[in-house]
C-alpha cells in the first residue's frame, strides 16, 4: 500500500527541518502548477512506499493567500491519507489556530508537537494526553532539529493512514453556530462527501468565494444559505468570518488552559 503524508504548518514551526530530516536526499523540488510556489515532495526514509508532500508555511486555510489556496486545494482535492501537523510548541496558541482547521477536512491528523526542546528548557510544561484527548487526535512530542519524536511520529502518521478512519474534529462552537452549520449541511447533504462536511459547512458559512464557486451552487440555494448566516450574524452581532475566528480561539484558550501549565506565570517572556 503506497501511503501519502502531507505536511502542514506555520511558517517556523521547523517544518523544513522536519521534511529534511524525514527524507534525507530522496526529495524532489518543483512549482506548484501555474505559480512560483515551490513544491517540495520526497520518500520517508527506508520506505520507499511513503511519499510526503511539503505543504507551504500557512497560518489558516482561509482564501486569501496563494500558500493557503494552494495547500487547501490539495487536502480537499487531493486526500492525502494523513496530516502531520507541525505545531511549534513554543508558541502553541497561535499554531492551534491551523490545528483547528486541519482536523476539520476529515483526514487523519498527527500533531508533531515541535520545538519540544525549547518549551522543556523554559521549564513549561505541556500534557500531551490531555492534547491529545481534546483535539481528538494522536500527538507527538519532536524536536526536528535534534532528530528526536521522529520515528514515533512517522509510525504513528502511517498506522493512522493504513487505518483509514476520517478525523472527527472535537470540539463544537456555541449553539448558535452550531445550528447553522447543521441547517447549510442539510442543504449540501447531496453534493459533499460526508466525511467533509464540517469543513465545506464552515466554509459556506464564511461566504467563502472559491468553495461557493467550486460547489456550482444555484441562486436559490445560495440564498437559503445567506439567510442561515445573516440570521446568525443578527443574533451574535457580527461578521461570519469573525464569529469563526473567535468561537475557534474560544475553543484554542480552553485546551490551552488544560494542557500547558507555564513555570513563570504572569511573566512577560519575549518570543
Ligand atoms: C534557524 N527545536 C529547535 N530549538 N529549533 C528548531 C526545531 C526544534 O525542534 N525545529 C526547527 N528548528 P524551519 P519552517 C535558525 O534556521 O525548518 C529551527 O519555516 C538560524 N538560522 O533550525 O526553517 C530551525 O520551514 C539561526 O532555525 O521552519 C530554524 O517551518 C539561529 O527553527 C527555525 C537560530 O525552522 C525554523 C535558528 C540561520
Amino acid at each position: 500500500m503506497s501511503i501519502r503524508i502531507a505536511l502542514a504548518g506555520n511558517p517556523n514551526s521547523g517544518k523544513t527541518t522536519m521534511f529534511n530530516a524525514l527524507t534525507g536526499s530522496s526529495q524532489y523540488v518543483g512549482n506548484w502548477p501555474g505559480v512560483t510556489v515551490e513544491k517540495k515532495e520526497g520518500k520517508l526514509k527506508g520506505h520507499k512506499d511513503v511519499t510526503i508532500m511539503d505543504l507551504p508555511g500557512i497560518y489558516s486555510l482561509s482564501p486569501y493567500t496563494l500558500e493557503e489556496v494552494i495547500s487547501r486545494n490539495y487536502l480537499v482535492q487531493e486526500k492525502p491519507d494523513v496530516i502531520i501537523d507541525i505545531v511549534d510548541a513554543a508558541n502553541i496558541e497561535r499554531n492551534l489556530y491551523l490545528t483547528t482547521q486541519l482536523t476539520e477536512l476529515g483526514i487523519p491528523v498527527v500533531v508533531a508537537l515541535n520545538m519540544m526542546d525549547i518549551v522543556d528548557k523554559r521549564g513549561d510544561r505541556i500534557d500531551l494526553g490531555r492534547l491529545s484527548q481534546l483535539l481528538g487526535c494522536e500527538v507527538v512530542e519532536t524536536s526536528a532539529l535534534k532528530g528526536k519524536g521522529l520515528k514515533q511520529l512517522t509510525d504513528k502518521a502511517i498506522a493512522a493512514a493504513k487505518a483509514g478512519k476520517p478525523m472527527v474534529h472535537k470540539h463544537s462552537f456555541e449553539d448558535a453556530v452550531e445550528g447553522a452549520l447543521q441547517k447549510i449541511a442539510a442543504l449540501v447533504t447531496d453534493r459533499v462527501d460526508g466525511s467533509q462536511m464540517r469543513w465545506y459547512t464552515v466554509k459556506l458559512f464564511e461566504r467563502d468565494e472559491k468553495v461557493l464557486e467550486q460547489l456550482r451552487l444555484d441562486d436559490g440555494l445560495k440564498s437559503q444559505i445567506e439567510s442561515i448566516v445573516s440570521e446568525c450574524e443578527g443574533v451574535l452581532d457580527d461578521d461570519s468570518e469573525s464569529i469563526i475566528t473567535n468561537e475557534r480561539y474560544n475553543y484554542i484558550s480552553d485546551v490551552i488552559g488544560k494542557c500547558l501549565k507555564k513555570k513563570n506565570k504572569g511573566n512577560l517572556t519575549v518570543s
